[in-house]
This record gives C-alpha cells, sequence and structure tokens, in this order.
C-alpha cells in the first residue's frame, strides 16, 4: 500500500493512493531473441493498449516533465504515441529521413527530446545523441565522421550548428525545436502539430543499428558506439527487470543528461518498459537545492543520479527534506563512496544501489534491490552478461585478484552489448582479447561475484561521471598561444571523484605571466574549444613534462605522483 501524502498537492494524490497493475510488462525469456524488435511498437504501443483496456492508470503519466517556471507536461502512454508518431512523420515526411539514416540530437531537457526519441525509434533513424555542452567543434566533428543527414537542435546550438554546416555536404536538414523560428531550419513545433498521427512503425532487425554514443578514449577523438535495438531489448528481459524492479505505479527520475547512455537507459528504456512514468526537471543549471525540493515536491519513487549528484546534495542539510514517496536510490557514472552511502543513508533511510555500465555496454553490474548490499562493491554482472575479471592473456582471475573487467563475448556476444565502432575495426578488435570483451576498468571479484572496481586501466579520466579522453583536452590547450606541450591526468577531488588537471609548458613569451590569471585563460579557451565539462578544474605549470626514452609523455607517472598528494 502507498503513503498517501497531506502536504501533496490534491490533484497530485492520486498518484500516491492508487497502486495499479503491475505484472503486464512485454516480456522475453532471458535468452529469448526476437528477429525483430522495436521499442515504440513492442513496448511503448504495449503500454498504451494497457490504459486502453484499463490495466494501466492512464492518469499516471508516462512522461511528466517540469521546469523552474512552473510549466509542466504529462503524457500518458496512448498521448505519447500519437504525439511519437507525428515525430515519426516529421521526420520521414518533412525531414526526408529515411531508415538508417543518422540524425544528431541536441536538445536541453524538453519533452520534445523524448518525443523525437521514440520517433527516430519508430522510423528506425538512428539516434545519435549529444550534449547541450557541445562546442561548434564537437558539432562539426559529430556530424563529418557520423555523416549525419539531419541534425536537431535548439535556438543556442542552432549558431554553432549554423557556422559549421558549409562543412558538412552530407547534412541534408536542420530542425529546429524552440518558439521561434530561424532562416534555413524547419519549425519542428509547427510540424509536429500539423503531422499526421498514422504512422506505420519500422519493423526493426536485431542487427539494424538503432543509436550511435559518442565517448572519449585515450587517444584521439570520441569514438562512435553502434547499438542495435538488443540495447532496448535488453530492458525488458526478467533478469534485468529484477534490477530497478519498476512497476508502472513508480514515477522514476534520473538525473543524467539526455546525451549520456545513462539518460537513455534510465529515463527511456527502463521506465517505459515497465510502464513507469519517467520525471523530468529542467533546470537551466544544476542546483543541489532545487533537486532536493522537488524531491520533496513531487511522488517521485525512484531516482538515479551519478555519485557527484549525491555528493553535491549531501554538501546540504539532506535531512531537513522529507522525502514522502522516494522509496529507491540509484548511481551511476562513476563509484560511490562508501562514506556517500552512509550519509545518504542516514539522512533518507534509503541505500543508493550502484549500477556500472559504459556507453558500449549499457547496464552491466548493478547491485539489484533487494540483494545484499556491499558498501564499494558495484554488484554483480547482470544477465546476459557474464563479467570476470581477466589477465593480460584473457584467462579468468580467481577471486581476489586484481585485473581487467571484461564481459565474455565467446560463444555467444550479449545482445545488449555494443556491435563495434563505427568505421573503426580496429578500435573495435583492440577492445577484445580471447573470450572477452575488455572494460578498461581494473577491479576484482569475489566469492559471492560482487565485482569490485578499483580504477581505470589506461588514461581516461573519470571526472564527476563524465569519460573524458585526455588527449581531447590537450588538443585543445595546444591551440593556446602560452601552450608549448602539456599533459592531462584525473586528479582526485573530494566532489566530483577526479577533476582534470594540466600539467602545462609554458612558450617562452608567457613565462612571466601572472599564473593565476594565465591559468584561468586557459580554462576559458577550453571551454571555447570544446565542451565545458571537460575543462581543466587544476592547472599546474611546469619546466618540463616527464618523458620515456622515445619522447612519450608518462602520464602514468603524473597521475601516481597526484595520487600521492592527494592522500
Ligand atoms: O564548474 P564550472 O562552473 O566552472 O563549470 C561548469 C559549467 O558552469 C560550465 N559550462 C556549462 N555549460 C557552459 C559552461 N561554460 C561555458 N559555456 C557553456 N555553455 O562548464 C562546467 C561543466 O561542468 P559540469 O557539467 O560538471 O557542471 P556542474 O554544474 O558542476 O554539474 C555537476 C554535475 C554532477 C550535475 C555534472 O557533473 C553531471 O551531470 N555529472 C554526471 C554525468 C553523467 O550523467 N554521467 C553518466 C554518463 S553515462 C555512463 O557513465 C554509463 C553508465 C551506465
Amino acid at each position: 500500500p502507498w503513503p498517501i501524502c497531506g502536504s501533496l498537492h490534491p490533484h497530485r494524490r492520486h498518484l500516491l493512493a492508487r497502486p495499479f497493475s503491475r505484472t503486464e510488462t512485454p516480456q522475453w525469456g532471458d535468452y529469448e531473441i526476437p528477429k525483430e524488435f522495436n521499442f515504440a511498437s513492442d513496448v511503448m504501443d504495449h503500454w498504451a493498449r494497457m490504459e486502453k483496456e484499463g490495466k494501466r492508470d492512464p492518469l499516471i503519466p508516462a512522461l511528466w516533465w517540469v521546469n523552474d517556471k512552473g510549466d509542466e507536461v504529462k503524457w500518458n502512454f496512448q498521448e505519447l504515441g500519437d504525439l511519437t508518431r507525428q515525430a515519426a512523420n516529421v521526420l520521414t515526411e518533412n525531414c526526408g529521413l529515411q531508415r538508417g539514416d543518422r540524425l544528431l540530437l541536441i536538445l536541453p531537457r524538453i519533452p520534445d527530446l523524448w518525443l523525437l526519441t521514440v520517433g527516430c525509434i519508430r522510423a528506425g533513424v538512428v539516434l545519435l545523441p549529444g550534449t547541450i555542452q557541445l562546442t561548434a567543434r564537437d558539432i562539426l566533428y559529430r556530424l563529418q565522421s557520423s555523416k549525419a543527414k539531419c541534425i536537431v537542435t535548439n535556438e543556442t546550438s542552432a549558431l554553432a550548428v549554423d557556422s559549421v554546416a558549409s562543412d558538412c555536404p552530407q547534412l541534408k536538414t536542420k530542425l529546429l525545436v524552440s518558439e521561434k523560428s530561424l532562416d534555413g531550419w524547419l519549425d519542428f513545433k509547427t510540424l509536429l502539430k500539423a503531422a499526421s498521427v498514422d504512422h506505420t512503425c519500422v519493423k526493426t532487425k536485431m542487427q539494424e543499428p538503432m543509436t550511435i554514443f559518442f565517448t572519449s578514449g585515450t587517444t584521439g577523438t570520441p569514438k562512435m558506439v553502434l547499438h542495435t535495438p538488443g540495447l532496448a531489448l535488453r530492458s525488458c528481459l526478467p533478469s534485468t527487470r529484477q534490477v530497478l524492479k519498476l512497476t508502472s505505479s513508480d514515477i522514476s527520475w534520473c538525473l543524467s543528461d539526455p546525451g549520456w547512455i545513462l539518460s537513455f537507459v534510465a529515463s527511456v528504456l527502463e521506465p517505459w518498459s515497465s510502464g513507469t512514468c519517467s520525471f523530468i526537471h529542467q533546470m537551466p543549471q544544476f542546483k543541489p537545492e532545487a533537486i532536493l525540493k522537488t524531491l520533496s515536491r513531487y511522488p517521485i519513487t525512484y531516482m538515479t543520479a551519478a555519485p557527484s549528484v549525491y555528493r553535491m546534495l549531501l554538501q546540504l542539510d539532506v535531512s531537513s527534506y522529507k522525502f514522502p514517496t522516494l522509496k529507491h536510490a540509484a548511481t551511476g557514472g562513476d563509484a560511490l563512496l562508501p562514506e556517500d552511502f552512509e550519509k545518504w543513508k542516514k539522512a533518507t533511510g534509503l541505500a543508493i544501489h550502484e549500477i556500472y555500465g559504459q556507453s558500449e555496454t549499457g547496464l552491466t553490474c548493478a547491485v539489484p534491490r533487494g540483494i545484499k548490499i556491499k558498501k564499494g562493491s558495484m554488484g554483480i554482472a547482470i544477465p546476459p552478461f557474464d563479467m570476470q575479471i581477466i589477465d593480460e592473456k584473457g584467462n579468468t582471475l580467481p577471486p581476489g585478484i586484481e585485473g581487467e573487467m571484461a564481459i565474455r563475448i565467446k560463444p555467444t556476444r550479449p545482445i545488449c552489448l555494443f556491435s563495434g565502432y563505427v568505421d573503426n575495426p580496429e578500435k573495435t578488435s583492440s577492445s577484445e582479447r580471447g573470450d572477452f570483451y575488455i572494460t578498461g576498468d581494473r577491479g576484482t571479484i569475489d566469492e559471492d561475484g560482487y565485482i569490485w572496481y578499483l580504477g581505470r586501466d589506461d588514461d581516461i579520466i573519470k571526472a564527476s561521471g563524465y569519460r573524458i579522453g585526455p588527449s581531447e583536452v590537450e588538443n585543445a590547450l595546444a591551440e593556446h598561444p602560452a601552450v608549448a606541450e602539456s599533459a592531462v591526468v584525473g586528479s582526485q577531488d573530494p566532489l566530483r571523484g577526479e577533476v582534470v588537471k594540466a600539467f602545462v609548458v609554458l612558450t617562452p613569451e608567457f613565462r612571466s605571466h601572472d599564473p593565476d590569471k594565465l591559468a584561468q585563460e586557459l580554462q576559458q579557451h577550453v571551454k571555447k574549444i570544446t565542451a565545458p565539462y571537460k575543462y581543466p578544474r587544476k592547472v599546474e605549470f611546469v619546466e618540463a613534462l616527464p618523458k620515456t626514452i622515445t619522447g612519450k609523455i608518462k602520464r602514468r607517472e603524473l597521475k601516481e605522483n597526484e595520487k600521492k598528494l592527494n592522500l
């Protein structure tokens, strides 16, 4: 039975008071792989039918969106069905997109983003999500490397797109989501209103591309991680559903930016597979107080956020807030510190359940609801993944021995694992060793199958839940006249886990400059060149960088020194 919350606005009380059907989820067996699967027709339309048949309460929204100005949007599955069919028609009829064409989607957390996400799936258009922090140069790289035929964005990023579009000959359509209109851009809101609600959903084959996520590597530019509908089917499998145990009465809030796989999984696939309401709060900036107020004010039952978000919330007096409906908290994107687990539990009475995954793997390990929590462990592998710890030859290691965290891909590659890095067979094959896909993370496994994360095996930086490639930051720094050379590593940080730290050797003409001002100038410079979340929060000027005899920068040495300094 649900608690009745007296302080809740009367029109929301029904959401707490009425438990509804929890068992009508579309289900496949754990090892059953259909030939075709489309999340829109097989899952979203299933729930719309459940509403019509009285098996899901249509008054519980499927998407509940709010912002700071008091605006609110609530759509149930039937409404989402019509709107996403209209969105699919806009993509195919107005934008001229065909099955298999690629679309780059860069939008803040506005309802249209979810319409376009499902619209792409309905039409078989391959979705490439991007964070709104992307700069013109990031957008250019993504458009050129993906050969996307369409970009969808708001008026802020439209200017950046227009500054690079002439260098992207394959880009055919620019779709604007805004109250305003812009020359050269189609107007999504107007087209959506005029579009037909009739649309025949594509019957997507299991091997067809569905989404591509850009992810940072140790070297070079971000790589394109290709997923098939297997990623979405996975959310319907019985073993996956045991992890979150969401029901059609739940209201689930994922705070991750829509550019990341965490948001795709936790604000689209997981909630909607279970008929759960996906709650979204669009905030102009990240404000911990606003998050706590939202958790107290709305009947949210389930939240997912990166560990740094919990850490930032815990800097406030969390126990002075009441979260009358919250019954489950999850975290992913980075390792959760045991002390943050304790503090959150003390303040709210709730444990934080860890989820581990990557752009390549989606939900990989987790602490499912109801299993014993071992603080500091990211939980157990979730089928169909078999996660093992392996050595450099690809042999599995026994409990307690440190090695690389790896997913078994032979004899059967799990359907929900990425299919490869687009146009990059070398990188794809270098991510495999023997019978395994190697995650690049190090860890141990214990006798009960719990995985204990120990850190990255390479130079990738995990800061605030972001995966940051050092070379992307070094390349941005190299464009500043003050920088002769630089090396970028992760440096421990109490709030963000790690932050980006740049060791910079200055060019002679800048050596006499004020170091503090110069550091700030370099930080601003990086924010302009590439997505600002990557900027070096720490800058240290050095005479020289440690190098091997062949001239390769020893990032590892710098990282180790940082660790010792921060102990
Ligand atoms: O801290 P600063 O103010 O110096 O800089 C911030 C922003 O102010 C700034 N910025 C943002 N937009 C800008 C801009 N500057 C100039 N122009 C713009 N247009 O850049 C910095 C961005 O840093 P941030 O994003 O870390 O910001 P913030 O406000 O500190 O946010 C804190 C967090 C915790 C909310 C944020 O870091 C966050 O959302 N982290 C979680 C990331 C996440 O969701 N990861 C999951 C990835 S998927 C995955 O791992 C697979 C798991 C299954």
